[in-house]
């Protein structure tokens, strides 16, 4: 998708575009004021405060019209340069612009505004000369949206719109912007349900319904397996913990932000948890520990609770309620790169496995001004980033470099993927910390017998279930691979009247398989159109040649070939596909 920040030329022309939107507006509701219209990676935007009035459809066609009569006209936009005072006096009539005004550096004297005929905007530039240049536009959504942002402000009018210098050009990206919203995971978790949101539970807190779960289980399972084949102990722990305990952690003071607010039982007071290492570091506190047991590594599919902005979650990608597919590895010094190495091949496993290719490794480092989110110890942070450094420069892995990003106890490794829709996200994650294991009092006995420090490898390889479950959602378009299917197989019969005991007694012999049999007295094309509404990877289509000849014919879901095997040789198919996972 074109990124219109990206390209200079673009973004004046967007930018003009808004200008061009306010004039309509202001044509059509005079009494509109206008907040701010800044370009953005999608387009372009404005804030409009049109009073009562909630914009509709209706409007959008309206204002639409508008702009194209003004651009015809092809006023000439010219700039002018103001001093503070005279911007006072101009904008007099609207509050917002006055709030603008009234912010802006008193020495810096010259204030810019740019006119189209009868409009005039405060605004710093630059833009295109004349509206001329603004024919091919639409204005593609709009919403409310509060005054700065802020809840206890004002609702306003925003409109969305995207221009482009060519009508090809436009079209294109109305193209590929109508098939990323078809890619979008909270169309496709609705279409096949997925999942649900409903105002009562809340903002950020999807329900799984019984189909999403299905997806979800199988990911479990498929992950747990890969897990305890590479030694990984799972537990379970409760998904809340005292603030003493995020105390001594430092979640208390340094993700806190992060954090819902604690509540009051009885003498305790507790806080829904954000992260599992405290908790695991007590798993691991629990024993005693010789040089000889490590690497321990301690898994548990965690829920976890996060305070994201409202404005901020969307679907299942970035929910305020999560299920890490977590684990925290304790290992001694001389053993951080092996172990870090053997996360590293697991993501790429995993990935491989799911067919996942675009994605980037991006190395999180600290920044080493910010002194309240960052533990000062330069000689642990430099220690650990040359760490993580040296395994990926030996792995000859890709990656970039990200000051900023680390969590506040090391830094990280991390594998970013674009969704359908809106910026990149964080999927596996691994990350490197000398720091809690000292807060918690760590040990082990070391071959001399002494106590040394472990270290501590956090990694999440699916992130969270939920986020890796939106991504995969978007990857395959709904069309998830046959093992990971809530439904696997459609049983169809021709006729009712002759093909149905035969197809019920094919359902009974896949019963070790998600399998549907679609009796209702509807029309083949009807029921065939509806498997492939509802991306089931394979269709059985049973009529008289199946009963006669004891057999099968199927359809795989994006093909319209039909393919007639014996019972057993498809048996063997379909195992074989779910265990090649393809
Ligand atoms: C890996 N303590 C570590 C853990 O041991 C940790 O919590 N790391 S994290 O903060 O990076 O979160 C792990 C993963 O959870 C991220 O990589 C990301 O994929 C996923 N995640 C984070 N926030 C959200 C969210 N709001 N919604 C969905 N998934 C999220
Ligand atoms: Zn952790």
């Amino acid at each position: 998708m074109k990124n219109i920040l990206e390209d200079e030329k673009l973004s004046v022309l967007n930018h003009s575009c808004a200008h061009l939107l306010a004039q309509a507006v202001k044509h059509l509701y005079p009494k509109a004021k206008f907040w701010v219209g800044p370009v953005i990676a999608e387009g372009f935007y404005y804030d409009i405060d049109l009073g009562d009035k909630v914009i509709t459809d209706d409007d959008i066609s309206k204002i639409e019209h508008e702009m194209k009569k003004i651009a015809k006209d092809g006023k000439k936009i010219i700039r002018h340069e103001i001093t503070k005072e005279e911007a006072l006096e101009m904008f007099k009539d609207d509050p917002y612009k006055i709030d603008l005004i009234t912010r802006m550096d008193e020495n810096n004297t010259v204030i810019s505004c740019y006119s189209q005929g009868d409009f005039t905007d405060l605004c710093r530039g630059p833009h295109v000369e004349s509206v001329k240049e603004l024919k091919y536009f639409k204005l593609l959504k709009f919403s409310g949206a509060y005054f700065k942002g802020d809840k206890n402000n004002k609702m306003l009018q925003r409109i969305y719109g995207v221009c482009f210098p060519s009508e090809e050009e436009l079209n294109d990206y109305l193209q590929e912007l109508q098939e990323a919203s078809e890619r979008d995971h909270r169309k496709i978790g609705k279409n096949l349900n997925i999942f649900m949101t409903h105002d009562l539970v809340g903002k950020g807190m999807p329900l799984w319904l019984p189909n999403g779960a299905i997806v979800r289980k199988e990911l479990e399972n498929y992950i747990y397996k890969k897990e305890q084949k590479l030694g990984y102990k799972h537990v379970y722990t409760p998904c809340v913990g005292t603030v003493d305990l995020y105390k001594t952690s430092g979640h208390w003071d340094h993700y806190k932000e992060n954090m819902f607010p604690s509540m009051k039982v009885d003498e305790e007071e507790f806080v829904l948890r954000p992260m599992n290492c405290p908790h695991h570091m007590l798993v691991y506190a629990n024993d005693l520990h010789s040089y000889r047991d490590l690497p321990i590594r301690i898994g548990e599919f965690a829920t976890d609770f996060r305070y994201e902005a409202s404005g901020a979650v969307k679907g299942l990608e970035r929910v305020r309620c999560m299920c890490q597919n977590d684990a925290h590895l304790f290992v001694r010094p001389d053993q951080i790169g092996e172990e870090f190495k053997k996360v590293v091949e697991l993501i790429l496993d995993v990935y491989h496995d799911f067919g996942i290719k675009n994605y980037k490794f991006r190395l999180s480092l600290r920044d080493k001004s910010d002194k309240e989110k960052y533990f000062d110890d330069d000689k642990m942070w430099n220690d650990a980033e040359d760490k993580l450094r040296e395994v990926l420069n030996d792995l000859h892995l890709d990656y970039y470099e990200a000051i900023g990003e680390a969590a506040f106890y090391g830094p990280k490794l991390d594998v970013e993927v674009k969704p359908a829709i809106g910026p990149e996200v964080t999927l596996s994650t691994c990350q490197l910390d000398f720091l809690l294991p000292r807060r918690f009092e760590l040990s082990y006995i070391d071959s001399d017998g002494n106590k040394q420090i472990p270290v501590v490898l956090h990694r999440a390889i699916f992130g969270t279930f939920d986020r890796f479950t939106a991504f995969i959602l978007e990857e395959t378009k709904g069309a998830l691979p046959l093992w990971l299917s809530p439904v696997q197989i459609n049983i169809i019969p021709v006729n009712n009247e002759y093909h149905l005991e035969y197809a019920k007694s094919l359902k009974e012999m896949l019963s070790d398989y998600r399998v549907e049999l679609d009796e209702r007295n509807e029309k083949l094309g009807y029921k065939m159109r509806e498997s492939v509404m509802h991306k089931i990877p394979i269709t059985l289509i049973i009529g008289q040649k199946e009963v006669d000849n004891n057999n099968v014919s199927y359809r795989l879901y994006g093909s319209e070939d039909t393919i007639t095997v014996s019972k057993e040789e498809f048996i063997k198919f379909i195992e074989d596909k779910i265990n090649k996972k393809n």
